[in-house]
């Protein structure tokens, strides 16, 4: 049985989702050059992220960064996020399931020594939520991203388009 409440509830939160999916999902664009990337050896050691960039959008806005997360020597767990150019940044996860896109938190994500993860539109990234100002191409995003162990990963990430 499903309430009214319930139901307004859930015709609520697919605006939410569909709002966000508009800022963060994108084109999916599987086998380019992101996939090419990410079977890069991961350099001695330390965990690294390359390639990042961050989707262009209006303050209040939502965006998405993405990025190749290489964990380095040892396992790693990313376990969130920070950017001062938004209330908050999450990990999330989009994905395809009954021909619908959908996204969720992802608070964990472990990584394998000398794994790397590739965030790109379509699957992992970083939701940034609520713009405190406008991000143009051209710009440069700080995030930090936060590991297990209490590592802070810096990285600067271009304002680009896809
Ligand atoms: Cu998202």
């Amino acid at each position: 049985m499903t309430t009214a409440k319930q139901r307004s509830l859930k015709q609520w939160s697919r605006v939410g989702l569909a709002m966000m999916l508009a800022a963060c999902a994108g084109e999916s664009r599987p086998g380019s050059a992101d996939s090419a990337v990410a079977s890069a050896a991961a350099p001695a050691g330390q965990p690294l992220v390359r390639d990042a960039w961050v989707r262009p959008a209006d303050s209040g806005a939502m965006s998405a960064a993405y990025f190749v997360l290489h964990g380095g020597r040892d396992s790693l767990e990313l376990v969130g996020a920070a950017t001062p150019v938004a209330r908050a940044a999450e990990v999330h996860e989009s994905m395809q399931h009954d021909g619908m896109m959908h996204m969720q938190p992802r608070p964990v994500i472990a990584l394998a020594p000398g794994d790397s993860l590739v965030f790109a539109p379509g699957g992992l990234h970083v939701m940034l939520i609520d713009l405190l100002r406008p991000l143009s191409e051209g710009d440069t995003v700080p995030l930090v991203l936060r590991t297990a162990r209490g590592d802070s990963l810096q990285v600067a990430a271009p304002v680009r388009r896809p």
